[in-house]
């Protein structure tokens, strides 16, 4: 079997680096009848939605399974999970805590706990209760205090119970994807509405972070970003200006305001009716402290100038891909950290999500990942370079524990360490997921 090597760079950080794997609760819990429904539910019963018009009502049962795969996580030998809490699990429609709900989570966290594992708790990973969407989603103001509000409730609860707080994972995911170009949940197809609900679900986290700091003031809190590094077409002054753009309005426009208060200056270029509206004392709120940055890193993206000024993606093929299609690029996740840490003042980081969808085979009982295991170690390898370089990176969480629903992919991607068989529930680990434990145990 393929092995994983442990980097010296990591190796030396000792107990100082924390590696885990990461979950999200669509993804993997099902049991939707104990919770209210979210724009997930509502999104994948739309017509062409989802490519094989799966849904999350069952998804990996690990509502049921839980104990199991977390035995199984045990095994793996990390020193942390990270996984999300469903809002419409823990709060009913009346804002109550609902007691079946939080009790889940509750009994991870003691697992967790009996076996000396740490919890990296995430607050949203996209299930936005749909009866706040009804009432205008990530574009009202509204849904930011009511995710206050529910942090309030859930942190007032758990307490120190978790090591780390997220607030939002992936807000591109959810402003842009999702309002913006609608091939996320809830589906709208609006540039104004899509910086609009970007700036709702900044102030959203900005909110919460108060609320941990209020409940929680002990554990460290942050939020999580997604990062494709912008790569221009060729050489041309014009597609070097549409990288930057593409770099400032799907990445730097959620980063730059939590870390200096203020969009970029891109703001000023859009036309007044697609701007988000703004109101005094927003940016303070949004950019209070943080204690880490999670950062999720998957590939790099290539842009070029439209005749208009603006910017469009390009597909490339100048490195092998995943079965998402996606560049394997290691060198660009180094330059993407090495540049992020000259650009601005940057708390700790954690990389809340690396690895690889790959067209996995289950034979004899097996899945034999290699590439998988290759993408795991290239990126390692290349983490160790931002390192070596000075950039300050506490954790690494591999993406995923387990095979999950991919979103409008449905089940027809692969991202776990641990394979799912979605008729009988079985899991079987995966040869990445020996060979990450088998580098995990080197350490000691
Ligand atoms: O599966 C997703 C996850 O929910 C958020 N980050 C990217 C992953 C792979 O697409």
């Amino acid at each position: 079997m393929k092995k994983l090597v442990l980097p010296d760079a990591i190796r030396a950080l000792g107990g100082d680096f924390t590696f885990g794997v990461a979950t999200s609760s669509f993804q993997i819990e099902g049991a939707r009848e104990l919770r209210l429904d979210c724009i997930w539910d509502t999104f994948c019963e739309q017509q062409d939605t989802i490519l094989d018009q799966s849904n999350g009502d069952t998804a990996c049962d690990h509502y049921s399974l839980w104990e199991q795969d977390l035995s199984m996580l045990i095994e793996l030998g990390v020193d942390a999970y990270r996984f999300s809490i469903a809002w419409p699990r823990v709060v009913g429609k009346d804002g109550t805590l609902n007691e079946v709900g939080i009790q889940f989570y509750e009994n991870i966290l003691n697992f967790l706990k009996q076996h000396g594992k740490q919890a990296f708790i995430t607050l949203y990973h996209w299930d936005l209760p749909q009866h706040l969407e009804d009432e205008g989603g990530w574009l009202s103001r509204d849904t930011a205090y009511a995710f206050a509000d529910y942090v309030g409730l859930v942190v007032n609860r758990l307490g120190d119970q978790a090591d780390a707080y997220i607030t939002l994972n992936e807000p591109f995911c959810s402003g842009y994807l999702g309002y913006e170009i609608g091939v996320h949940a809830p589906g709208q197809k609006n540039q104004k509405a899509g910086r609009q609900a970007n700036h709702i679900l900044l102030l959203a986290h900005g909110l919460a972070m108060q609320k941990i700091r209020q409940h929680a003031p002990s554990v460290p809190a942050g939020i999580v970003l997604n990062i494709h590094p912008s790569y221009p077409d060729s050489a041309s002054s014009a597609d070097q200006r549409a990288a930057q753009m593409a770099s400032d309005y799907l990445f730097h426009w959620y980063l730059t305001p939590i870390l200096t208060g203020s969009y970029p200056a891109l703001l000023e270029n859009l036309p007044c009716d697609v701007q988000p509206e703004v109101v005094t004392g927003d940016m303070d709120i949004i950019s209070g402290k943080i204690d880490f940055l999670g950062l999720n890193y998957y590939t790099r993206a290539v842009y070029r100038s439209t005749n208009d000024g603006w910017f469009e993606e390009v597909e490339r093929n100048d490195y092998p891909k995943t079965e998402m299609g996606w560049e394997i690029t290691p060198h660009a996740f180094t330059d993407l950290l090495i540049g992020l840490h000259q650009r601005y003042v940057l708390p700790p980081i954690y990389i809340t999500e690396n690895g690889a969808a790959m067209a996995d085979q289950l034979e004899s009982g097996k899945v034999v990942d290699v590439q998988r295991i290759d993408y795991f170690q290239t990126h390692l390898n290349a983490l160790a370079d931002a390192i070596e370089a000075g950039v300050d990176i506490r954790g690494y969480f591999a993406w995923s524990l387990m095979d999950n629903f991919e979103w409008a992919l449905g089940y027809s991607k692969r991202f776990g360490v641990v394979y799912v068989d979605y008729v009988t529930q079985d899991r079987i680990l995966k040869d990445s997921a020996l060979a990450y434990r088998d580098m995990l145990y080197s350490r000691s």
